[in-house]
Parts: C-alpha cells; sequence; structure tokens
C-alpha cells in the first residue's frame, strides 16, 4: 500500500514508540494485568489518543488510516495497548466527534485527546451481545435530567474513564432495537460504579469490568444525537471500530510472524537451520500470505471510509478475516517454535491469547459473517 508523507510519518512515529516503550513491558504488564498507565499518558502527549478527534477539539485529525497504522504498530508489541487505543478512539471518541453537540465536543474531547481523561463506550450487557438491541438498562427523564439505571458489562477502559457513552432504552413500549438512547456519562456521577476488573485470558493489561448505574441522574444536555436514534449510531459505532480491531489483529499476527521468521532462521536441528525445511517453508508462507489478504482487506476498508463511501461491509469482512489470520498466524507461530513457543520466554503464546479477543470483540465472527451474508444478498 502507497502511504503519503503524513501517514509514513505516523507510523515510523508509532513504531519507534512500540518499540522503545511498549514492546520492554508488554510481558509484565501481560503477566500482571496491570494497566499501562504510564505509557498510556506518554501516548496522550504524542496524539494517540486523538487520531480521530478534529483539530479544533485538541487532537490531531488525522485520517483512519493513520489511525489504523498506530493500532497495528503498537500491537505488533502488545495487543493490549493497542485495544486501549483502539477502544478510547473508535468508541469513544469518534461517537462524540460525530454525533455530540458543540457543547459536549468542547467538554468531552480536549482531555481524551491529551490523554488526561479516556472516553469509553459501554453497549454491552449480560442479555444484550451480538443482540445489541436487547438493552434493559433504562433511562427515565426526570425535568431536565434523566435517571439511568441497569448494569453493563466487558467495557474497555472503564476504570480509568472519565466518561462513558451508556446506551438506554428511553421508550420502553417500543420493541426491539428501537427507542433506546446514548448519554454521555461522566463516571464521578453517583450511583455510577465501575466494579472489579475482569481476570481475562489475553489483552490482560487492558482494563475490561461491569458497570452498574441506580438512579444515576444525567442532564439532558448529556443526550448524545437524538433521542432513540441509540441503535443506529452505536451500529455506525461498531462499523468504524471494527476497522481498528482489524489494525489490531494485523498488528499481532505480523509480530507474531515476525518472531516465527528470526526464530526458524536461527534454530537448528538435524544439522541445519529449520526455515530450510519446507515444512517450515509452507507454514511461513501460509502465515505470510494470509497476512497480506488481511492488510489489504484493513487498508480498503479504511480507504473507503477516508473516501466518505460506504464501508460498513468492508469493516466486517476486515475483521473477521484479519482477526481469523491472527488466530491461525498465532498458532503456527508457536508451532514453529515447538515448546519454547509454548512457555512464556516467547511472546507468541501472549499474541496467540491477545488474538482470540479479535474474533469476539466488536461484534464475534459469527455476527460479521451475518453482516457479510446481509450484504452479498443485499438485503
Ligand atoms: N448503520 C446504520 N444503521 C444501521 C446499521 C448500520 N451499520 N445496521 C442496522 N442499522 C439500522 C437498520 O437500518 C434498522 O433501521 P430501521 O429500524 O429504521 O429499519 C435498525 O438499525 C435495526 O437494524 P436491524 O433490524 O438490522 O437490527 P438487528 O437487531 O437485526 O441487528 C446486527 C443487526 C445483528 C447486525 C446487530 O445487532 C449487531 O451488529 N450486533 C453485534 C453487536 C456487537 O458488535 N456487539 C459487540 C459490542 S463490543 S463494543
Amino acid at each position: 500500500m502507497q502511504l503519503n508523507e503524513n501517514q509514513s510519518m505516523i507510523r515510523q512515529m508509532a513504531r519507534d514508540f512500540a518499540t522503545a516503550k511498549v514492546a520492554p513491558i508488554a510481558h509484565a504488564i501481560d503477566r500482571d494485568g496491570t494497566f499501562p498507565e504510564a505509557t498510556v499518558r506518554e501516548m496522550g502527549e504524542l496524539g494517540f489518543l486523538g487520531l480521530v478527534v478534529p483539530e479544533a477539539y485538541g487532537g490531531v485529525g488525522a485520517d483512519i488510516t493513520s489511525y489504523a497504522l498506530v493500532v497495528e504498530e503498537l500491537s505488533r508489541a502488545c495487543g493490549s495497548h493497542g485495544l486501549t487505543v483502539a477502544a478510547h478512539n473508535s468508541l469513544g471518541c469518534w461517537p462524540i466527534a460525530t454525533f455530540g453537540t458543540e457543547e459536549q465536543k468542547r467538554k468531552y474531547l480536549p482531555p481524551a485527546a491529551a490523554g488526561t481523561s479516556l472516553l469509553s463506550f459501554g453497549l454491552t450487557e449480560a442479555g444484550a451481545g451480538s443482540d445489541a438491541g436487547g438493552t434493559r438498562t433504562t433511562a427515565v427523564r426526570d425535568g431536565d435530567h434523566w435517571v439511568l439505571n441497569g448494569s453493563k458489562m466487558w467495557i474497555t477502559n472503564s476504570h480509568y474513564a472519565g466518561a462513558l457513552i451508556i446506551t438506554a432504552k428511553t421508550d420502553p413500549t417500543a420493541s426491539g432495537s428501537r427507542g433506546i438512547s446514548a448519554f454521555i456519562v461522566e463516571t464521578d456521577t453517583p450511583g455510577f460504579t465501575v466494579e472489579k476488573k475482569e481476570d481475562k485470558l489475553g489483552m490482560r493489561a487492558s482494563d475490561t469490568a461491569p458497570l452498574t448505574l441506580v438512579d444515576v441522574r444525567v442532564p439532558h444536555a448529556n443526550l448524545l444525537g437524538r433521542e432513540g436514534e441509540g441503535f443506529k449510531y452505536f451500529m455506525q459505532t461498531l462499523d468504524g471500530g471494527r476497522i481498528s480491531i482489524a489494525a489490531l489483529a494485523l498488528g499481532l499476527a505480523e509480530g507474531a510472524f515476525a518472531v516465527a521468521r528470526a526464530y526458524t532462521q536461527q534454530r537448528e536441528q538435524f544439522g541445519k537451520p529449520i526455515a530450510e525445511f519446507q515444512a517450515v517453508q509452507f507454514m511461513l508462507a501460509d502465515m505470510a500470505t494470509q497476512i497480506a489478504a488481511a492488510r489489504l482487506l484493513t487498508y480498503e476498508a479504511c480507504r473507503l471510509k477516508d473516501a466518505g463511501e460506504e464501508y460498513a461491509h468492508m469493516s466486517a469482512m476486515a475483521k473477521l478475516h484479519t482477526s481469523e489470520t491472527a488466530m491461525f498466524v498465532t498458532d503456527r507461530a508457536i508451532q514453529c517454535l515447538g515448546g519454547y513457543g509454548y512457555t512464556t520466554e516467547y511472546p507468541v503464546e501472549r499474541m496467540y491469547r491477545d488474538a482470540k479477543l479479535c474474533t469476539i470483540g466488536e461484534g464475534t465472527s459469527e455476527i460479521q459473517r451475518l453482516v457479510i451474508g446481509r450484504y452479498a444478498l443485499g438485503l
């Protein structure tokens, strides 16, 4: 892919940062499940937390391609860093920048872009996962406020967020996906609790927690967009978010491939490097081919979004193919490394665990197939 000067510069900046600051801590933060506050602060200073925020609100105003390049480069070193940046930009900043009022943008975007206050997105509930319209959290109007009650789960960045976008049913008589609205809820609002961090298989340094809302009073001014239109807003938000999960998975696959490639060239068995055996070469060939296809899909989705063209089907294809590729490549990378790949001495086992999230978060592989199937059939 031909990058322009800005895109090349941003990619180099992200690559240098990932190599110097992220790679050295990736193992320890995964082992301990520690959110990397110091590097997140530095990413704020570098502009990585304001990539999709317009310059007028303190952001970088980068195109989606540049944003994906940053997520990809960070994820080559550490999936948790990639996920933290992706969730904050795509699920927190983007909906406010796109659907927010001038007042909301001025209030929430500058600290988010600077990284002093992360943003987060509270959509999923115990009964509303793939069926995102099954939202049970309610919001009832009370004068110039809304009163929210309910609970959310699997919410990324929530312990470090200054505000979250919370979806809630505002019209109990409306069926399915209708009658849902979105609110910007500040995390210090009475009645709002971020519960204990989840202990996860992978992405262990990314912050994931359930939320509880008990009579949380939110000013009407914090309604995001129009009342009752929440489902469409978060469907659009996820269309964009899926590009960044594709970029994340791409980075993980590339990172694992690089380790496998280097290892097989130096590991000797039967008197020669194992990369000289065709069985190993074929594994590397399959990995490289899947990665190349994943990269083309991911950057085609970016190109369509940057060009203002319809891109939802392409972001679903990119996410589906790239996350499945990340599973394939990280699995093959472990195979190339044999016993070493199965230990924490090498990062491929961490990448394998991190990659699994990409087939689940922001819509499972099955949901992507559903979106692509509807597109293919013109439904
Ligand atoms: N952009 C804009 N509008 C959209 C849309 C999109 N991508 N997808 C659907 N809509 C609109 C439809 O046009 C429809 O509008 P009308 O009511 O005016 O006709 C409305 O939203 C309902 O759409 P639909 O009937 O297709 O909704 P479904 O309940 O069938 O759900 C799926 C569709 C399954 C695709 C959706 O629920 C989904 O993506 N689920 C996965 C959610 C997810 O990714 N969760 C993980 C979150 S991790 S942050």
